[in-house]
């Protein structure tokens, strides 16, 4: 298994998924170079950014699925299974005396955000962005960790804008040190082990260190080091950290806009400030972007959604063939294959899913000959299948994604395509055109 950023780019290149720039690319083109890789379906590595020299940036990381198959040596249609199984299996993270995420340290004076190659992501946001960093915060009254991913806006040379969503559980944690009075530290961990990202994107309950995901991930323990100025511990393979702290107690500032994964612009928003406290990092690090709504974010934040919504169908007997929150590269809307046993269970199947993940807001239901990937099959079993006024489910008036002027992320659809149980023989496939 690989241990850290620099073995995933190893096994990249040795699978001919990675592509390395080593002539000069200014950041501002970085962006619109990211765009035209995501097209090519592979990761890509900028190791020459004049004005940042001997830092390099990557982007891409989860180019599609294949990309997770490569990092378990596994076959594409067997990572669902793979992380479903491993995802009970947490193993806590261990502590080692040192790691090359400190091999720099930068405190005081020499603290520059500015001096590392962040990039503008979209033409009209804000300015420029950390977009994949993991967030390791502790409860102020338990101690137990979170690790979340949260962009951050860079301000001044030791102060980013913070965006946190009010349906995240490190908000909690924000809260609770604003009642004690508190400042809640930060330690953000940027160029990581690309199933550490996977497990910050998960969905576990609220008293789950998602580390201990992240070792379950890789089958091995997560080693971590204690940072110099906040009381926190990071992983000790890392490329660079930001340690600081948000101070609940100080009035929220102006972020955005952000071009966000629904593929427009969020609005300037008033958020939390980062204070960073001590920038450490290896010899050279590697820096890591995300454009939000590309099939990169889409693989990191669908990829755990699909197997805790698989969890929780398989706890209540539905016999699961596949998941996909991936169908347009955002996961608000998704799609499941079922062996269907009852004739009404499409129904509970949608029930579950939308309990097991608040902001699924679409959901699609199909028979097990249905590509749940591909949405001209979803249509076609919608087309062949649905009687709509028995198949669909509208569900109002509940939780979904949280930044929602009109409401549009509070009703839930359900939609089942299935055929009529007992009568197999009369919808089977002919293998035509779409089968
Ligand atoms: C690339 C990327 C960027 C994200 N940016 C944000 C963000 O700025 N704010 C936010 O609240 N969630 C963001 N998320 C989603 C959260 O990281 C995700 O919901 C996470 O599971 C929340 O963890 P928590 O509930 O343990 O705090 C982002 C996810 C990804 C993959
Ligand atoms: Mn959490």
């Amino acid at each position: 298994m690989i241990k850290d950023l620099r073995d995933y780019i190893q096994l990249l290149k040795e699978q001919n998924k990675i592509d390395i720039v080593d002539e000069a690319a200014e950041l501002s083109d970085i962006s619109l170079r990211m765009r035209e890789q995501e097209k090519r379906g592979k990761t890509i590595l900028f190791r020459n950014i004049p004005g940042f020299e001997g830092t390099s940036m990557i982007n891409n990381l989860f180019a599609d699925r294949s990309f997770l198959a490569a990092i378990f040596g596994c076959a594409q249609e067997t990572v669902q299974e793979l992380l479903e199984e491993r995802y009970s299996k947490r193993i806590p993270p261990v502590m080692v005396k040192e790691g090359p995420v400190q091999e720099k340290v930068f405190l005081g004076e020499e603290i520059d955000i500015f001096g590392f190659p962040f990039i503008q992501h979209a033409p009209k946001d804000g300015g420029r962005y950390n977009s994949a960093g993991i967030v390791i915060a502790k409860d102020p009254r338990t101690g137990i960790r979170n690790c979340s991913i949260n962009r951050m806006q860079l301000k001044g040379r030791n102060v980013t804008g913070f965006r946190m969503s009010p349906r995240q559980d490190l908000e909690s944690y924000y809260n609770a040190a604003k009642e004690l009075g508190q400042r809640l530290e930060l330690a953000v961990s940027i160029g990581n082990h690309p199933l550490d990202l996977l497990a910050a994107a998960s969905g576990p309950p609220r008293d789950v260190d998602e580390l201990e995901l992240a070792g379950a991930f890789r089958g091995e323990a997560v080693e971590l080091v204690k940072c110099k100025t906040v009381d926190l511990e990071v992983p000790a393979r890392a490329e660079l950290v930001l340690e600081g702290y948000l101070d609940p107690q100080e009035p929220w500032e102006p972020e955005g806009p952000f071009g966000d994964f629904m593929e427009f612009y969020v609005p300037v928003m008033d958020n939390p400030l980062f204070h960073i406290t001590a920038i450490t990092c290896r010899e050279h690090p590697i820096l890591q972007a995300i454009h939000a709504g590309s099939r990169d974010d889409v693989t990191l934040l669908g990829t755990p959604r699909e197997v805790e919504i698989a969890r929780m169908l398989k706890s209540m007997n539905v016999d699961v063939r596949k998941i996909s929150l991936q169908i347009c590269n955002n996961y608000l809307t998704g799609a499941v294959a079922i062996h269907k046993q009852l004739e009404d269970e499409p129904r509970n199947v949608m029930m579950g899913a939308f309990a097991a993940f608040k902001f699924l807001k679409n959901f699609v239901v199909v028979d097990e000959d249905v590509d749940v990937d591909n949405p001209k099959e979803i249509l076609w079993a919608m087309s062949t299948r649905l009687r709509a006024e028995k198949g669909i489910l509208v569900i109002p008036n509940a939780v979904g994604f949280g930044r929602d002027a009109y409401g549009i992320h509070t009703a839930k659809l359900g939609i089942d395509a299935t055929a009529p149980l007992g009568h197999w023989d009369e919808f089977e496939r002919t293998g035509g055109q779409n089968g």
